[in-house]
């Protein structure tokens, strides 16, 4: 690919990130099995979305739009920016009031956004900026948007490549169901082997679980606090073809499973994308699935860094000292 000029896609080179093995979780979470976390929080705003936002955004110029809008959670808004930037586009963003994380509004801001803050929740969000694209000149890049989805299929390609055939189960957090749709796109179209398909959605947002939409959706995983997702038929659809299944998880397993991530193998993401995690492991727990010799990959969707109060909300306390080498010492008992 020619990337040397500005004509063609709107890129910022999203894609390949790493899928690391990780054999000491998988001794707590699928014993027997092997586990591989698919790490989407390095594409270059720090999220998965980066995947379907390059196709989106590429569509949108050769539209001819000149502003793109989107209601997110977070990770969809800052993504969004961020190539709008790129293709020398307005973006607005419409964001839950008071329910984003500090890194994604920060993004949003950086790259030049109009954020604005709705007193309401994400669906709130998602129906107006689906009736303003309807009434004003304004191209929509939430994943209702099919290049959306075309874009983020490339991540089941990714997996495929890199494992040399498909998991066993592929495990990830669901919220507007986009990801889980472009998953189950990217298997069908790139191999006869497929994987079963494991969702996890937050026990306060869990729609498809309890199969009706829920009103006023409550998580302290904010990315994923949605109560109607926009991609819920074909989710449903992608989970029954597979085999597979959804399930709810509590905060209190996400954020077990967000701390095991980052101390136990040093990887850091955000507390929705440990959903997928904390999913895998009620299921083995409750004897859905027998990991003995299958091969798991959880999808973690952002970068932990994204939402910084979270990491440091239950921290154990630090140490203080003055700045001497004996109290030091003294301080850690050494
Ligand atoms: C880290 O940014 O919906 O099921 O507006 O940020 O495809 O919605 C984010 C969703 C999982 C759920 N993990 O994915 C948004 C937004 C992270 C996320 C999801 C999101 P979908």
């Amino acid at each position: 690919m020619d990337i040397s000029h500005s004509v063609g896609p709107v890129t910022l080179l999203e894609g390949n990130t790493p899928l690391i093995p990780a054999p000491r979780l998988a001794e707590m979470v699928v014993p027997g099995g092997k586990l591989f976390l698919k790490y989407e929080g390095l594409n270059p705003t720090g999220s998965f979305k980066d995947r379907g936002m390059t196709t989106a955004m590429t569509q949108a110029v050769a539209d001819g739009a000149k502003t793109v809008i989107c209601a997110s959670t977070g990770n969809t808004a800052a993504s969004a920016a961020a190539y709008a930037a790129r293709a020398g586009m307005k973006c607005v963003v419409l964001v839950p009031d008071g329910k984003i994380a500090l890194g994604k509004l920060a993004g949003a801001i950086a790259y030049g956004a109009q954020v604005v803050t709705v007193l309401g929740s994400f669906d709130d969000g998602l129906r107006m900026v689906r009736e303003a694209s309807e009434k004003a000149p304004i191209a929509l890049v939430n994943s209702v948007n099919p290049a959306r989805i075309q874009g983020q299929k490339t991540a089941a390609w990714e997996v495929t490549e890199q494992l040399g055939t498909v998991p066993d189960w592929l495990c990830l957090p669901v919220g507007n169901a986009g990801n889980i749709t472009a998953y189950w796109l990217g298997f069908c179209e790139g191999s006869l082997l497929l994987p079963q398909l494991l969702g996890a959605q937050a026990a306060g947002a869990a729609p498809i679980v309890l199969g009706k939409a829920v009103e006023n959706p409550d998580t302290k995983a904010t990315a994923i606090r949605i109560g109607n997702p926009a991609r819920w038929t074909e989710a449903v659809a992608a989970l029954k073809e597979s085999n597979g299944h959804i399930l709810a998880v509590s905060d209190e397993e996400i954020f077990a499973a967000y701390h095991a991530l980052a101390k136990v193998e040093g990887v850091f993401c955000e507390p929705s994308s440990a959903a997928g995690v904390a999913g895998l492991l009620k299921s083995v727990k409750e004897g859905r699935l027998d990991p003995e010799g299958k091969t798991f990959v959880c999808v973690l969707t952002g970068h932990g860094l994204k939402d910084p109060d979270s990491a440091v909300a239950d921290a154990p306390t630090t140490i203080s000292i003055p700045p001497d080498t004996d109290s030091l010492l003294k301080a850690l008992a050494l």
